[in-house]
């Protein structure tokens, strides 16, 4: 039997390359607990010939990297150094009844404010493979962001067999500007965010950018090794794709889900979603480019069109021979959606992941897309977005507001009315040619805290429809609490009589952020057997902010083993 061991020489091989992120052997059993401090802080970080103030944890910037095993138990306090509000979000952990973990602002609690502390307490219930954590208020996940790596049981081996080494590979934007002055600005103007400047990979922009050629991440190989890549888009706003000169990839794994084997030279990854890879080094030794860029689907949208690079490197180097220049890989044009859908249509699950195959208990039917908010004076700084107006984004018509006296949570547990409603329509309020060409007088959605209940063990079939509001494009869409089958997708409006009939309830793959096509759908489905109030909403955080969102609120079943834990007495309060 295999067992997961990263020798010495690697965590060395780290440090030498002077990379923050270091694969340390993970010998412990199953029902480890592990305790972690995180320290928000400011810290400076020399990046594109500037040195700049940023938020990290720890001073590590991407933070560390939390390493547990399925069947662990995790503490992490969170102490709050820096000067803005705050909260941390286990991206894909499930927190099986317990929202008091999960950590959006002003859903599942009040944020951390600048001196406090909290500590997320949380066991990992069957659940493997890569998720990450990050900041989960404004746009602050910029900068505070790490992985989430989950091993098997002690003795439980991989479905694929053994890589010699994993690195985590977490895709990043790089803003020359703080984060939280951008978002005001945003929600100032009405207008779109401005773009990053760079992407990074593991915290760097790489050679093509200026005075960074020094900090480029390099990946060393072996010839004829195969390694394992948990790649991340933890970018605030892009879609990213991603390919390796010359070296085919093998996906074994998406979110927190093995899947089957499938090769490709190119990845598509939305922010919020992780991928894993098998790259062996069966090319001439040498050094070849890692590289991502955008994957833009908006219309008319300004985007960052920069490329950032790492460096896969055979070892040991000829040390006769200078250096030669990485090769660059090719990568798809920004527009290429054909070559995006074929790839993300292309993974399956493994087949003894069971979704339910009868139809649904409850058929959500969500329009995701932007909106238009039109000014009486559209000359007003107010209304900067296009032709005097002010950018929104709605599901099913509804632009979410977030509460800010309280956090969803507590006011649902706490029994404190006027916070949220739970009157969100389960389908479209208005029927129209959600792909078509959208009348004028359907943009402007309306603002407000609206939920939708769910009952407790009911199985759930959901469809998201993007809308030709504004543009078309891809959104990758999040729920909290919960990892769900991609049992469908296609392009134009989705045909309730047609569709289903081709839905995969064979080897569906398991996600927790499943990108909605851009002018099209994607269905989902899962059984609502975690109680609480659960985020539900799209990873692009400038749609976020413009109301992209809802919250489920899974009620409590029969007894205790079906209900929401009650609340840590350190949870925030605001
Ligand atoms: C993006 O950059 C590439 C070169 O790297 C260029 O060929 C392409 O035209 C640019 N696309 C846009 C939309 O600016
Ligand atoms: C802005 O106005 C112009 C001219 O009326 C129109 O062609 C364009 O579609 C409008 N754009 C948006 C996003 O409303
Ligand atoms: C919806 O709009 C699209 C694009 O204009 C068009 O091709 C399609 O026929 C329309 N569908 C319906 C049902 O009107
Ligand atoms: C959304 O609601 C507003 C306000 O009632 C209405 O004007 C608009 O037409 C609606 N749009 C859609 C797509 O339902
Ligand atoms: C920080 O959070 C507290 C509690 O929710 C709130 O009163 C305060 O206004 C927040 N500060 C900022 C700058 O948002
Ligand atoms: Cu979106």
């Amino acid at each position: 039997m295999k067992t997961i061991h990263f020798s010495t020489k690697t965590c060395y091989l780290w440090l030498l390359l002077g990379l923050h992120t270091i694969i340390a052997s993970l010998a412990s059993p199953s029902g480890t607990h592990h305790s972690h401090e995180f320290v928000i802080q400011t810290t400076p970080v020399k990046r594109l010939c500037r040195t700049q103030r940023i938020l990290t944890v720890n001073g590590q910037f991407p933070g560390p990297t939390v390493q547990v095993r399925n069947g662990d138990s995790v503490a992490i306090k969170v102490t709050n150094a820096g000067p803005y509000n705050i909260s941390i979000h286990w991206h894909g952990l499930r927190m099986l009844r317990n929202p008091w973990a999960d950590g959006p602002s002003y859903v599942t609690q009040c944020p951390i404010q600048p001196g406090g502390s909290y500590t997320y307490r949380f066991t990992i219930q069957n659940q493997e493979g890569t998720l990450w954590w990050h900041a989960h208020t404004g746009f602050l996940r910029a900068t505070v962001y790490g992985a989430f790596i989950i091993y098997p049981r002690l003795g439980s081996p991989y479905p694929f067999s053994m890589p010699r080494k994993e690195y985590p590979i977490l895709l990043g934007e790089w803003f020359n500007r703080d984060p939280m002055i951008i978002l005001r600005q945003t929600q100032l103007t009405g207008a779109a965010p401005s773009v990053s400047v760079a992407y990074t990979i593991n915290g760097q922009p790489g050679d093509l950018y200026r005075c960074s050629r020094q900090g480029t991440v390099r990946i060393p190989v072996q010839t004829g090794e195969t390694i394992l890549l948990r790649v991340v888009n933890s970018a605030l706003h892009q879609e990213l794709f991603f390919s390796i000169a010359n070296h085919r990839m093998t996906v074994v794994g998406t979110d927190a889900a093995y899947t089957k084997p499938l090769s490709t030279r190119i990845l598509m990854i939305g922010p919020g979603q992780t991928i894993n890879v098998l790259v062996t080094a069966d090319q001439t030794p040498g050094r070849y480019y890692m590289a991502a860029r955008a994957y833009q689907t908006a219309m008319n949208a300004a985007f960052d069109n920069t490329t950032t690079t790492a460096i896969l490197e055979y070892i040991p180097r000829n040390r006769n021979v200078q250096p030669s220049t990485p090769i660059l890989p090719l990568l798809p044009a920004f527009n290429d959606t054909p070559t995006a859908t074929a790839f993300t249509s292309g993974i399956r699950g493994l087949s003894q992941n069971v979704v339910f195959k009868n139809s649904a208990d409850v058929n959500l039917f969500f329009t995701v897309g932007l909106g238009l908010i039109f000014c009486r004076n559209p000359n007003s700084p107010n209304c900067q977005g296009p032709n005097g107006s002010r950018f929104a984004a709605s599901i099913n018509n509804n632009s979410f507001v977030l509460p800010r006296t309280t956090s969803l949570m507590q006011a649902y547990y706490q029994g404190i009315p006027g916070i949220f409603t739970t009157d969100l329509p389960p389908v479209p309020p208005l029927q129209f040619n959600y792909t078509g060409n959208v009348p004028r007088s359907l943009w402007t959605p309306i603002k407000g805290t609206k939920l939708l209940k769910l009952k407790y063990g009911s199985s759930v079939q959901l469809v998201f429809q993007d809308t030709s509001i504004v543009t078309t494009e891809d959104h990758p869409m999040h729920i909290h609490g919960f990892h769900f089958f991609v049992v469908g997708a296609g392009f134009g409006n989705f045909n309730p009589s047609t569709d289903p009939a081709r839905f995969n309830l064979v080897d569906p793959p398991v996600k927790n952020t499943i990108g909605t096509p851009p002018g099209g759908w994607v269905a989902i489905r899962f059984v609502a057997d975690n109680p609480g109030i659960w985020f539900l909403h799209c990873h692009i955080d400038s749609h976020l902010n413009w109301g992209l969102a809802t919250a489920l609120l899974v009620e409590n079943g029969v007894g205790p083993s079906q209900s929401v834990i009650p609340p840590p007495p350190d949870l925030p309060q605001c």
